[in-house]
């Protein structure tokens, strides 16, 4: 006996069957179809209602990082489905999992200059390149559904459905008939185990075996190859660098381990990639290539689930399309063991040498509070089972190299995207997953300005009911966009331009107070561990902010940092009182840099 039901109530079946039970977003008449039938369903899936559309996407983006799983958001039609685009740009850059399912004015006035008409397939079509569809008849709409969530967990990256409102209205029979022009679909995919030929492992071992100084660089494909990964760096003596997005999928405590590469990395993983002569990348596509071996100077072999990223970085010589833990599994037993070569003790020095600069650069007093020395202080602090989220911003410099995250605790940002907004959505998502872990959010005083004010109302309204009601949110307050402050100094060698940097002030504690939460404001060194401890053992969220000095500088690892004193210089000289505390501190930090290369 087929039962007729509304297309609405079917997506929202649909979303069940494909294991959702939780969704993020904002409501306007374009989805009230959906929203009737989100209340039918009595809160599976839950509807979890951001401030901003855009953030609701972030919050899906978070919610597909930390779980593995399909991040779902919806929006109304016009303006609420524009304001979704730099989520879903975020999801198609760092590759995870979103469906989105937005609202259409009625089919009967489509083309008409209508209220809130936008031509929707053709706003999605870059962001949503795999799959982006309109659902025109009541019969298309399980199809539409099932493709969506399909493609975009086969090529992880935001899919699209589009519900014109009548459509959302119309019966449909369940379930469909078998007939010309009718496809009945089902909720299903499943993710295959993925191993290159043997011969290929061959060809790669073959590199990898003739390498006397291995580099490992590993990105977010290791997240279920971690043990794999430290058996091929230990056969090999290798030295192992992460993506920005590798970092928590790589133990930092292990003696060979460098920390993460590129312009906000570590000195160490700079040394492991100039000074190696093999370089093994895996699941990484990490864009920032001018901190890679030259190209010449290291034999490469890659290992990627998608194989457009093959070569993509690095001219490498063999490049192999697999997951990361069964290829390097099948890899293994291919490799000879190290060669007694000094390799290993050189990496594990210059690992030493970069954990003592860390120290030392955190230790460096600051006006008020050293913001290296704020992220620093928190790694012993970090609960062994609490998630981290953080922001873009100088925070995710320090974050990359001060923050030592427990085995198993996960950390996301936006990171190819880099998109500000992305530590309170985040964390809020990865808090609904979790919420009887604690979770710490790292956010610069213009990331919560632009995202996380707002959403610190979502919190202040979701916290009761989490059964671990730690959200601790960190907030670099330095009163400007210090990153890209020393952006302009670094790449144009320009000064600060106040009228683009500064921000205006705000009182972050005060105003957690005021929404039922606990503010806490530190600006001591002194008042550091008892801030954190507070802030730790709170029984609410907690937002600590931090005054920290704007002035300290966001070098990148030398050699190529050294490349760009003139520049920094050349900018801080022409700011008022020639940029002297900006400089001291720069100057310093040199001292520091150079004394770790002259004992290397
Ligand atoms: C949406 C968006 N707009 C602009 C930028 C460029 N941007 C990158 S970091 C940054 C500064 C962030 O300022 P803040 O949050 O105060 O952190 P700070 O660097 O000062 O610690 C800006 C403007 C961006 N990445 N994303
Ligand atoms: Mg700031």
């Amino acid at each position: 006996m087929s039962e007729e039901q509304l297309v609405a109530d079917l997506v929202v079946q649909r979303l069940r069957a494909w294991g959702v039970h939780r969704l993020f977003g904002y409501s306007g008449d374009g989805i009230n179809g959906f929203m009737g039938a989100l209340r039918r369903a009595g809160g599976d899936p839950r509807l979890v209602q951001a401030r901003h559309e855009e953030n609701a996407a972030l919050m899906a983006v978070g919610h597909a990082k930390y779980t593995g799983g399909v991040g779902v958001v919806t929006s109304t039609q016009g303006p609420g489905a524009v304001h979704l685009l730099n989520g879903l740009y975020d999801a198609k850059l760092d590759h995870v999992p979103v469906v989105a399912i937005v609202g259409q004015q009625a089919t009967t006035v489509m083309g008409a200059e209508y209220m809130q008409e936008i031509d929707l397939q053709g706003l999605f079509k870059d962001v949503a390149a795999q799959f982006v569809q309109t659902v025109l008849s009541a019969q298309q709409a399980p199809m539409v559904l099932d493709r969506a969530f399909r493609t975009a967990l086969a090529t992880r990256s935001p899919c699209v459905v589009i519900l014109p409102h009548d459509v959302q209205q119309e019966p449909l029979a369940d379930p469909l008939p078998q007939e010309h022009g009718v496809l009945v679909t089902a909720s299903e995919w499943r993710r295959p185990h993925v191993v290159p030929t043997q011969a290929d492992l061959q060809e790669a071992a073959d590199v990898l075996n003739a390498g006397r100084r291995v580099a490992l660089l590993v990105g977010q494909g290791v997240r279920e190859a971690q043990g794999q990964v430290r058996a091929v760096a230990e056969r090999l003596g290798a030295g192992v660098t992460t993506s920005l997005l590798g970092k928590p999928w790589f133990d930092e405590s292990l003696p060979y381990s460098c920390g993460v590469m590129g312009h906000l990395g570590t000195t160490a993983s700079a040394w492991l990639m100039e000074q190696c002569d093999t370089l093994l990348i895996v699941g990484s596509n990490d864009p920032w290539t001018e901190f890679y071996p030259t190209p010449g100077q290291a034999r490469g072999v890659q290992v990627d689930l998608d194989g457009r990223h093959l070569g993509n970085r690095y001219p490498i010589e063999v490049g192999l399309t697999g997951d990361a833990a069964e290829t390097l599994d099948a890899l293994l037993p291919l490799l000879d063991p190290t060669h007694g070569s000094s390799w290993r003790e050189d990496v594990e020095a210059s690992v030493r040498r970069w954990h003592e600069l860390a120290q030392e650069r955190a230790s460096l007093p600051a006006d008020p509070l050293n913001p290296e020395l704020v992220v620093r202080s928190l790694s012993a602090r970090l609960p062994a089972d609490c998630q981290v989220s953080v922001d873009v911003g100088s925070v995710t410099y320090w974050y990359a190299r001060h923050l030592r995250l427990p085995p198993g605790v996960q950390a996301h940002l936006s990171s190819t995207l880099a998109t500000m907004g992305s530590g309170v959505t985040y964390g809020i998502a990865a808090k609904l997953a979790s919420p009887d872990r604690p979770l710490v959010a790292l956010v610069g005083d213009g990331a919560m300005q632009m995202v996380g004010i707002a959403e610190l109302i979502t919190v202040s309204r979701l916290w009761q009911e989490w059964s671990d009601p730690r959200f601790v949110v960190l907030v670099l307050h330095n009163g400007e966009l210090a990153e890209v402050t020393w952006e302009q100094r670094e790449m144009e060698g320009d000064p600060r331009f106040e009228d683009s940097q500064l921000l205006p002030d705000f009182p972050y504690a005060g105003y957690a107070e005021l929404l039922g939460l606990q503010g806490i404001r530190v600006d001591s060194p002194g008042g550091l561990e008892a801030a954190w401890d507070a802030a730790l053992g709170a029984s609410r969220p907690v937002v600590v902010e931090a005054v920290v000095d704007p002035d300290v500088p966001l070098l990148p690892p030398f050699p190529a940092g050294e490349q760009k004193l003139e520049s920094f210089r050349r900018g801080l000289r022409q700011e008022p009182d020639g940029g002297e505390h900006a400089l001291h501190l720069l100057d310093e930090q040199v001292r520091q840099e150079a004394r770790l290369r002259e004992d290397s």
